[in-house]
């Protein structure tokens, strides 16, 4: 062999044992390895035996090309035990270790306050219904005795869709109240008349009390002989089964357009406890007097009934608009002074529901 063909063979040798050295499944394997190219009797060896063949010059340069043949050999070796051990311990198990804990999720506090409203009505013979969230105008106000360029209609704050309108019901709008749900629900049943509209609703406000989303609940009954007593059972039955027996409410007189008379409902505020101050003598940031206004309600205007095809001779009814998160955070224990905090997506909030 001259010394040009065993300078290829020392290449060729060493990139032949760092391909099978890389391709090992065990530590005996790997042992097999070295003593098959660094071993006292092997092929590094047996090729170095040969050096003295060579004249001065070469042997200098073919014992650096050996040395590093050697110590690359060595190092693919090194890497290769490390892999080997690494993977041992990861498929190693310990049955006995405990189990680890994954965090769960949950539905949003605003979906289980939705859920508990749904049950307190349906358990007294409610039937839950969702309107659309885009709405028509005629559905959102001119129905419920609003027509067009009414100053009432400026109280709702309301988003404007740019779509073209339609010929009967006029521009798309997001709705700002469930009271859209009313007029609906009149064309799809004829008296009597029960009905839950939980809902998003939007409007251009955000303050401690207000967000630009938000949902509602509307709740209608038509039938014959229908009254305010009716109407205030039905509330206080609401503020005694989401509450507890401690809470209060009262209906202060108020203006909608489509009630006669209308009321605001107040209910007494847990987080002062109805007094408007706080322990530290302070008045209470969130209701400043001791209620908290969550809804609007009243005795269905005649010119709505008329407007969902029900004679205002023969059938009366009350309905009442109350906010989920408003009415949410009122719940006793809760203490949370800004409703928007609700969909801030903060889990040090959310986790503790
Ligand atoms: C109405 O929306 C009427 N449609 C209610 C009604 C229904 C009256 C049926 C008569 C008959 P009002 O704008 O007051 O009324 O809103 C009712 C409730 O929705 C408020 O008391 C409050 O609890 C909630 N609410 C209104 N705007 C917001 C808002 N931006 N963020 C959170 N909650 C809101």
């Amino acid at each position: 062999m001259n010394y040009s063909q065993m300078r290829e063979s020392l290449l060729n040798l060493k990139n032949e044992a760092i391909a099978l050295i890389s391709d090992t499944k065990g530590q005996k394997e790997l042992e097999r390895l070295r003593v098959v190219y660094l071993g006292r009797k092997g092929k590094v060896n047996k090729l170095a035996s040969g050096i003295k063949t060579l004249i001065d010059s070469q042997k200098k340069e073919f014992g650096l090309l050996l040395n590093d043949t050697k110590s690359a050999i060595q190092q693919s070796l090194k890497v290769e035990a490390k892999r080997i051990s690494e993977q041992r311990e990861g498929d190693w198990l310990d049955v006995t270790l405990p189990s680890k804990h994954l965090p769960l999720g949950h539905l949003h506090p605003v979906t289980l306050a939705i859920k508990e409203v749904a049950r307190i009505f349906e358990r007294i013979g409610f039937t839950r219904v969702r309107y659309p969230e885009v709405e028509w105008d005629w559905f959102a106000f001119e129905s419920l005795n609003m027509p067009q360029g009414h100053p009432a209609r400026d109280e709702w704050e309301t988003f404007f869709i740019d779509a073209p309108s339609h010929s009967k019901y006029g521009a798309l709008v997001l709705t700002p109240h469930t009271s859209s749900g009313q007029v609906r629900e009149m064309h799809r049943l004829k008296p009597p008349i029960r009905m839950i509209n939980i809902a998003k609703c939007y409007r251009r406000q955000q303050d401690v009390t207000h967000t630009i989303m938000f949902h509602q609940f509307e709740g209608l009954v038509i039938d014959v002989g229908i009254s305010i007593q009716h109407l205030k059972g039905t509330i206080d039955h609401f503020a005694k089964e989401f509450y507890g027996k401690g809470v209060t409410s009262r209906l202060r007189p108020s203006h909608f357009q489509f009630t006669e008379p209308s009321f605001e409902v107040d209910f007494s505020c847990t987080i002062c406890e109805g007094t408007g101050k706080r322990k530290t003598g302070k008045r209470c940031r969130y209701c400043k007097s001791g209620w908290h206004e969550v809804a609007g309600a009243g005795m269905v205007h005649p010119q709505v009934l008329k407007a969902g095809g029900i004679d205002p001779e023969e059938y009366t009814g009350f309905a009442f608009g109350m906010g989920v998160e408003r009415a949410y955070t009122l719940k006793p224990g809760l203490k949370l002074d800004d409703i928007r905090l609700i969909y801030q997506n903060d889990l040090r909030l959310l986790e503790q529901f």
